[in-house]
């Protein structure tokens, strides 16, 4: 079978989502997985709008996953394909894409609030600062407290969002969270989200997943990040190696 490419932006937070799920189902050992190439997008370059790229993405946006039968986008649809690829392989394998129907479903539901709401959400107050430096109105402020304190409550009665295990939604809704540090937004009472994030913080490979970003943040708030200095940090950002993302549709 044709081997698998994932083309990605190594600082966006719904590639970063994809790469931690993709670290973490590498240890299953399936031989798909195991030949899956990444292929890194400098957004600051514009390659996600070169001729080369929207022929396999027409809209431009990462991430995309090259399939044996073709392109599949959006990071949500690809986490969900990759856990079902590793499940025809390893049939006994534990995933973060529970089999039972149910389950399954739920973990669904928590991806599509994910996009709807809480992404939403925190992309209208985070890209315009980010990137034009409006800062958020009320309104978008607002969004991002209500989205944060729909989290809030699930979290109170569970260790992650969708149940007693960690699943794809909790990578999705984590890497989307983070970009909220980007522009200094803090969400207020929100003890078991914080308590949430500090143990997705502790998944192997977390880290690894989210240097580009740290190298990112410290560029822009001129910090030493945990995983570099900041002068490599400034340095990688010139040569593009942490080319922030930008929002699309
Ligand atoms: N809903 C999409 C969002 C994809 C997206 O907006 N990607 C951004 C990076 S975070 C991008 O490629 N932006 C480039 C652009 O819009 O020009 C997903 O989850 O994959």
């Amino acid at each position: 079978m044709p081997k698998h490419v994932l083309h990605i932006s190594p600082g966006s937070a719904p590639c970063r989502a994809v790469l931690l799920h993709l670290h973490l189902l590498r240890e299953l050992e399936t031989p798909d997985l195991a030949d899956l190439e990444v292929r890194h997008l400098d957004l600051q370059a514009g390659e996600h709008k070169g001729d080369e790229y929207l022929a396999i993405h027409p809209r431009g946006v990462v991430p995309t996953l090259e399939t044996p039968w073709g392109a599949l986008t959006e990071s949500r649809a690809i986490m969900r394909y990759l856990a079902e690829l590793a499940q025809v392989a390893a049939p006994d394998a534990d995933t973060l894409y529970p089999r039972s129907l149910y389950q399954r479903a739920r973990v669904n539901e928590w991806l599509d609030w994910d996009l709807g709401s809480f992404y939403k959400a925190i992309g209208a107050a985070v890209y315009p600062k980010l990137f034009g430096d409006l800062e958020p109105d009320h309104a978008q402020l607002e969004a991002v407290a209500k989205a944060f304190s729909v989290l809030e409550r699930e979290l109170a009665e569970k260790i992650y969002v969708a149940g007693p295990r960690l699943t794809i939604a909790d990578l999705s809704l984590a890497m989307g969270a983070t970009m909220l540090r980007l522009v200094n937004l803090e969400v207020d009472d929100s003890p078991n989200v914080e308590g949430w994030l500090i143990r997705m913080q502790s998944i192997p490979g977390w880290n690894e997943v989210n240097a580009p970003f740290e190298q990112w943040h410290a560029s822009i708030h001129g910090e030493d990040s945990p995983s570099a200095g900041a002068d490599a940090a400034h340095t990688n950002a010139a040569k593009g190696e942490a080319s922030p993302p930008r929002p699309s549709a």
